[in-house]
């Protein structure tokens, strides 16, 4: 690979793959995106892509990552091309995107990036920067005052690196310019994310200046949208396979799986591109879908990464191969379908899942998704937990997932090797746990974490018992032989 010219331009490509059906210098840039990890790449800019081949607009995209610049320096001497590999037992396609123009990181030029968001040409900001880069307190809804970037933002609000700090900063140079606010599309995987959006950038900015508050609350779309596209991050064999499909080097190339859904609730004052005519769904409730996805496919992979991790399985596919590893997830799926509103076909997604999960060409890293577990587990299981109690049904599935959670905060698998928990309250949590070594001094410490579980959960002996129990389990008897116990008493 290292002889191959470096992908930079569309004529360059000599191999018969796939190029964007668009003359790329034809279209503008109408969106700015915050946050160009693999998941946009396979997401957002795919179905752009689309839109643009299909009905034109200036809408590309402006990417900005916000504290990495690797991304920046992978796709900008490409200017901005990379391709997209999509992978299935069937084999494998690859096609360059084009929709992204270029990359600007706000750690090196926060001066352009402000400039980029307050360009009247740009009508949207789309937001994939993971759950943990916000800055809201789920508690309360408003700004998290602990959190990093809203500490440096709030010191100096006009100088902004972070999501809250650059949307209020934009908005209120717009405003003062008489330029009409972009349309703010959150995509990631968060609770009516829109909603969770419009209330943290309000609350920020009443910390900043109680008027513009009571203007982007009264001005600023903040449309809610379930995102969906099972994208593991890239290896050198997704850069290496880029290189024979294309015949150039890209080292921005991303893998994903065939499926990929976008719900979006259709609020775009300042409009938007053709995403129906690719396939996206423009609804004007995004709840009942987000709700389905978050509990059942995320719920599950939230289960499935801490016991398959800890029960020595690398990839989700590793897991569904694994009998009892199978049993749990249809188990959990079923779980989580109860506590669902009427109307959705529970079972037609629940097999989709389960084969989107078995892909055998897609090596989707367990310990990826177990990253960040206190950032998903309130909407992934904690919710669905609580209302399953409050409704007297089985709470079983939910207790053993976030039985393995605790179990993983542990920081060591059953044979001693230790592990970082990738969690930004990964020192909190070695605190609390450190010297307990039975299940329910672990877990009382971890139910006792501020502003994580909801006080009828922590409150409920029923609810307690059975996450201790799981605990204890994994604890005495390892993992695995946890996981066979618990696809017993689903089959019983
Ligand atoms: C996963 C998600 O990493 C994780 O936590 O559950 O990234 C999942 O793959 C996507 O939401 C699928 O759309």
């Amino acid at each position: 690979m290292a002889s191959l010219p470096r992908l930079a331009s569309l004529h360059q490509i000599t191999e018969p793959v796939t190029r964007p059906a668009y003359n790329l210098a034809e279209h503008g840039v109408g969106i700015v995106h915050l946050g160009v990890g693999a998941f946009h790449r396979a997401h957002v800019a795919d179905y752009c892509d689309q839109a643009l081949a299909k009905s034109g607009g200036d809408w590309r995209i402006q990417g900005v990552s916000l504290r990495s610049t690797t991304v920046a320096d992978q796709l900008n001497p490409q200017n901005g091309l990379y391709t997209l590999l999509v992978r299935d037992a069937a084999g494998l396609q690859g096609r360059v995107i084009g929709a992204i123009q270029s990359v600007l990181t706000a750690a090196r030029e926060k001066a352009d990036v402000l400039k980029a968001m307050t360009n009247p040409e740009i009508r949207i900001v789309t937001i994939t920067v993971t759950e943990k880069a916000y800055g809201i307190s789920r508690e309360t809804g408003g700004v998290d005052m602990a959190h990093p970037a809203v500490i440096a933002d709030l010191a100096a609000p006009e100088a902004p690196g972070g999501v809250l700090g650059l949307l209020t900063e934009a908005l209120r140079q717009r405003r003062a310019a008489g330029t009409p606010p972009f349309t703010v599309l959150c995509c990631d995987n968060l609770p009516a994310n829109g909603t969770l959006l419009r209330q943290g950038v309000t609350s920020f900015a009443g910390h900043v200046d109680p008027d513009l508050a009571a203007w982007i609350e009264g001005n600023v779309a903040f449309p809610c949208s379930m995102v969906d596209r099972i994208t593991p991050a890239s290896t050198e064999t997704t850069l290496q396979d880029a290189a024979r499909l294309t015949g150039c080097a890209d080292h921005a190339a991303v893998e994903t799986e065939p499926f990929s859904q976008w719900v979006i609730e259709d609020t775009f004052p300042q409009g938007r591109p053709a995403l129906e005519e690719v396939g996206a769904e423009l609804v004007g409730d995004v709840a009942p879908f987000e709700q389905m996805k978050l509990r059942m496919l995320n719920g599950s992979h939230s289960m499935m990464a801490y016991a398959g991790f800890l029960s020595g399985k690398t990839f989700i596919r590793d897991v569904m191969a694994d009998e009892a590893l199978q049993a749990l997830v249809g188990q959990h799926m079923r779980a989580a379908s109860k506590t669902l509103p009427p109307g959705l076909d529970t079972e037609a997604y629940a097999s989709a899942l389960m084969a989107r999960f078995a892909n055998p060409a897609i090596a989707h890293e367990t310990y990826q998704i177990a990253m960040d577990g206190t950032q998903k587990l309130p909407q992934r299981l904690l919710a669905p937990a609580h209302e399953t109690l409050r409704a007297n049904a089985d709470i079983g599935p939910f207790a053993f997932a976030v039985a393995a959670w605790m179990r993983y905060c542990l920081g060591r698998r059953d044979d001693g090797e230790a592990y970082p928990l990738r969690d930004p309250r990964e020192s909190e949590i070695a605190t609390i746990v450190s010297g307990k070594s039975t299940a329910s001094d672990i877990a009382d410490a971890l139910h006792d974490l501020p502003g994580l579980f909801p006080a009828a959960l922590t409150a409920s002996p029923v609810w307690r018992d059975a996450v201790t129990t799981a605990l204890a389990r994994m604890l005495e008897e390892g993992m695995s032989a946890a996981i066979s116990a618990q696809a017993r008493a689903s089959s019983g």
